[in-house]
C-alpha cells in the first residue's frame, strides 16, 4: 500500500474468537456464508467520511483532541486530496466496501458556490481515481447544510428565500457529484430543519417548503439520471429545539402527506431513535412496516449522557435486534450499515479509530449470527405466529378480510361470550433470546 497514514498497521485479519489481538476480527470474516450469504453482503459496512476522516474530537467543554498526523490542519484543497488517500487506506485496512460523505467533509467550502464547487470537482477527481482502485464504492452521498452560519436558521426550511435557493443549488452539485461516483444513495438529514422556538416559525409554511425542495431533488434526479435510493434520516432535535423529521412515524407521515414516499426511505440511526425516546427496534419495526427501512446509521448513545454521542455500536443485544430486523426484511438492497460514530475525546490516536471500527464489525458479526441462529430455531417466529392465529379463520379472517362491521361483532360475542386470551410470555421470550447470546 503506497500511503504512509497507517504505516505500523496493517489490512485487519480475521483471527477468530480465540485471538487477543485487538487489531484483529474474532468474529467477522467477510467471506463467511451466514443464511446463503457471506457476512460483507448482509453488513455492507460503510465509513462515515466526517466522522473518521474528519472529527477533532471536540466537545462542548473544550477542543480536540484528535491526532491526524496525516493532516496538515489547513482547509486546502491540497490537503483534502491528501486526505482521500487515508480514507482509502484505512477502508482497505478494515476492510470496510463503502463510505459516505458530505460534500464540506470532503471538499472544503470556497467564498462562493463557484469556487466550492470547483473544489469538490477536484477532490470528487481524487475520490473516482481511489474508487476505480480499490473497488470501494460510495453508499451515500449527501450536502452539509447545518454548519455555515446561513444555515443558522434552517436550509430548505430557512424563513429566508435566498438561503433555499443557496440549499437548492448546494445540493444540486452534491447530487451530481454522488452521481458521478456511483453512489448508491443521496441522504437529506436536517439538522437545522426545525425550529429553535415557535414564536417565530410558521411551522406549515416551513413543512411545504421542505416538502418543495425534496420535490425538487427528485426532479433533479431524473434530470441527470440519478437512479439511487434517497433517505430521509429521522433525528428529534439537536442541533434544532425540534426537527421534522423527528422520528420515523413523523417522517412517514410527512412523506406521505406531501406524495414523497415512492421516493424516499428512512435512514435510521439508533443514537437518533433513542434520543425520540424509542428503541432502534421500534424504528426500524415503524419503517419496515411502511415498506420504507432503506439504510441504517449504525452508532449507539450514552443514555446517562443523553446527548447525540454517536458511540461505535458494541452491545449485542442491540447488534441482534438490528440483524433480526434486517434478515425479516431479507437484507438491505441500496442500503448498508454506515458508522455514523467517533472514537471518545479521550482515544485520539490514529489507532483508535482501528479499534473503533473493528469493535463495530465484530458486535454486528455476533449480531448476525445470533439473529440467524434464532431465527433457524424458529420459536420466536412460531410464538408471534401462534399469537395471531385467531385470525387465520373464523372470525378473525372475516376481520382480517374486512367482511365484517360491529353488527357482526355484536352477534358473535353474544354468542361465543367472554374471550379466554393466554399469556403475552414476555420473559420467557427474553429468556430464549438470552439462550442465543
Ligand atoms: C447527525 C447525523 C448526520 C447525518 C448525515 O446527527 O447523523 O451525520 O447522518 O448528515
Ligand atoms: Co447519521
Amino acid at each position: 500500500m503506497s500511503s504512509e497514514a497507517f504505516p505500523d498497521i496493517p489490512v485487519i485479519p480475521f483471527e477468530g474468537p480465540d485471538s487477543r489481538n485487538p487489531l484483529a476480527f474474532k468474529h467477522y470474516d467477510k467471506e463467511e456464508v451466514i443464511g446463503g450469504k457471506p457476512m460483507k453482503d448482509h453488513f455492507r459496512f460503510g465509513m462515515a467520511y466526517w466522522h473518521t476522516m474528519r472529527n477533532p474530537l471536540a466537545d462542548p467543554f473544550g477542543p480536540g483532541t484528535s491526532q491526524k498526523p496525516w493532516d496538515d490542519g489547513t482547509d486546502s484543497v491540497e490537503n483534502a486530496v491528501k486526505r482521500v488517500d487515508v480514507a482509502f487506506e484505512f477502508m482497505q485496512k478494515t476492510g470496510i466496501d463503502f463510505y459516505c460523505f458530505h460534500d464540506r467533509d470532503v471538499a472544503p467550502e470556497g467564498a462562493t458556490l463557484k469556487e466550492s464547487n470547483e473544489s469538490l470537482d477536484r477532490v470528487a477527481d481524487a475520490l473516482e481515481s481511489k474508487q476505480k482502485e480499490t473497488g470501494i464504492k460510495l453508499l451515500w452521498g449527501t450536502a452539509c447544510l447545518f454548519a455555515h452560519p446561513r444555515y443558522n436558521q434552517g436550509a430548505a426550511t430557512s424563513p429566508y428565500a435566498e438561503v433555499f435557493a443557496y440549499a437548492g443549488a448546494q445540493v444540486k452539485k452534491a447530487l451530481e457529484v454522488t452521481h458521478r461516483l456511483g453512489g448508491e444513495g443521496y441522504t437529506f438529514w436536517g439538522g437545522r430543519e426545525g425550529y429553535s422556538t415557535l414564536w417565530n416559525t410558521n411551522l406549515k409554511q416551513e413543512l411545504e417548503h421542505l416538502a418543495a425542495f425534496l420535490h425538487m431533488a427528485v426532479d433533479h434526479a431524473r434530470k441527470i439520471g440519478f437512479t439511487g435510493q434517497f433517505y430521509i434520516e429521522p433525528k428529534p432535535r439537536e442541533p434544532s429545539t425540534h426537527q421534522y423529521d423527528s422520528d420515523s412515524a413523523a417522517c412517514l407521515n410527512f412523506l406521505r402527506e406531501h406524495d414523497l414516499l415512492d421516493h424516499l426511505k428512512l435512514n435510521i440511526e439508533t443514537n437518533h431513535a433513542t434520543l425520540a425516546g424509542h428503541s432502534m427496534m421500534h424504528e426500524l419495526e415503524v419503517a419496515m412496516a411502511a415498506g420504507a427501512l432503506g439504510s441504517i446509521d449504525a452508532n449507539t448513545g450514552d443514555e446517562l449522557i443523553g446527548w447525540d454521542t454517536d458511540q461505535f455500536p458494541t452491545n449485542i443485544y442491540l447488534t441482534t435486534q438490528i440483524m433480526l430486523c434486517l434478515l425479516k426484511m431479507g437484507g438491505f438492497t441500496t442500503g448498508g450499515l454506515n458508522f455514523d460514530a467517533k472514537p471518545r475525546r479521550e482515544s485520539f490516536e490514529p489507532v483508535d479509530l482501528f479499534h473503533a471500527h473493528i469493535g463495530g464489525m465484530d458486535a454486528f458479526a455476533r449480531g448476525l449470527k445470533v439473529a440467524h441462529a434464532i431465527r433457524e430455531d424458529g420459536r420466536l417466529d412460531q410464538f408471534v405466529a401462534d399469537r395471531y392465529s385467531s385470525y387465520d379463520s373464523g372470525i378473525g379472517a372475516k376481520i382480517q378480510g374486512r367482511e365484517v362491521g360491529f353488527e357482526q361483532l355484536e352477534a358473535h360475542v353474544l354468542s361465543q361470550g367472554e374471550p379466554s386470551i393466554p399469556s403475552g410470555r414476555q420473559e420467557m421470550l427474553e429468556n430464549l433470546i438470552n439462550e442465543f447470546i
